[in-house]
């Protein structure tokens, strides 16, 4: 059986706290909200509770951080990304999405990427509410890419028609970042 393991990476047990900044443990399920933006046919501002009324889904999934540690069977639920879409409708110059955090982290992909398998908005993991050391209440999981392209204290969604490369992207790390090309650096 081909390994879960990417090349470059040992599998851990453990859920390590990884983020550029602080942990955002001011953040909580009365004073989040999401706004989506930008080139899209429907805006929005959900709050937390208004975002529990949208689909729901579970993935179990395995996860690639690019500092090693791949971790896997974790579990999530949150909203599928291709869930969202059908919401918010894109327009046709829609091409990238740039995921916007508290305190100005950001990251983003090409749409198209956003739409693969299990990539979701999540608010729970492992059958609990999302803790805020892991992003919570609410996050991205692109599980097909290395951990830094899933941004935790998600704020915002912006579609855009040209890419703002983030946070981690400016700083030499891969903007495609697929663990098993070791996509790395830049
Ligand atoms: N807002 C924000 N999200 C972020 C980061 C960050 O610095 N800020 N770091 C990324 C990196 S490098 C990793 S490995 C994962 C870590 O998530 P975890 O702390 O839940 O393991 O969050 C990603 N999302
Ligand atoms: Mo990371």
């Amino acid at each position: 059986m081909p390994s879960r393991v990417p090349p470059g990476q040992f599998e851990t047990k453990a859920f390590p706290v990884l983020q550029s900044g602080r942990i955002h443990d001011e953040l909580n399920a009365h004073n989040w909200d999401l706004e989506v933006y930008g080139e899209i046919e429907k805006p929005q501002k959900w709050n937390f509770e208004q975002l529990q009324a949208l689909p729901h889904s579970n993935v179990q999934v395995d996860i690639h951080c690019v500092t090693t540690w791949s971790k896997l069977d974790t579990k999530w639920r949150g909203i599928l990304f291709t869930d969202l879409v059908k919401i918010i409708k894109p327009t046709k110059k829609a091409k990238f999405v740039v995921m916007e955090c508290e305190g100005g982290h950001t990251t983003s992909l090409p749409l198209e990427e956003m739409l693969k398998p299990n990539v979701m908005i999540a608010d729970a993991y492992d059958g609990q509410p999302l803790e805020a050391k892991h992003g919570g209440p609410v996050r991205a999981l692109v599980p097909h890419k290395y951990f830094y392209k899933s941004a935790k204290w998600l704020r915002k969604l912006k579609f855009v028609e040209k890419d703002e490369p983030g946070f981690w992207e400016v700083r030499g790390y891969s903007n495609t970042a697929d663990p098993w090309q070791e996509e790395r650096y830049s």
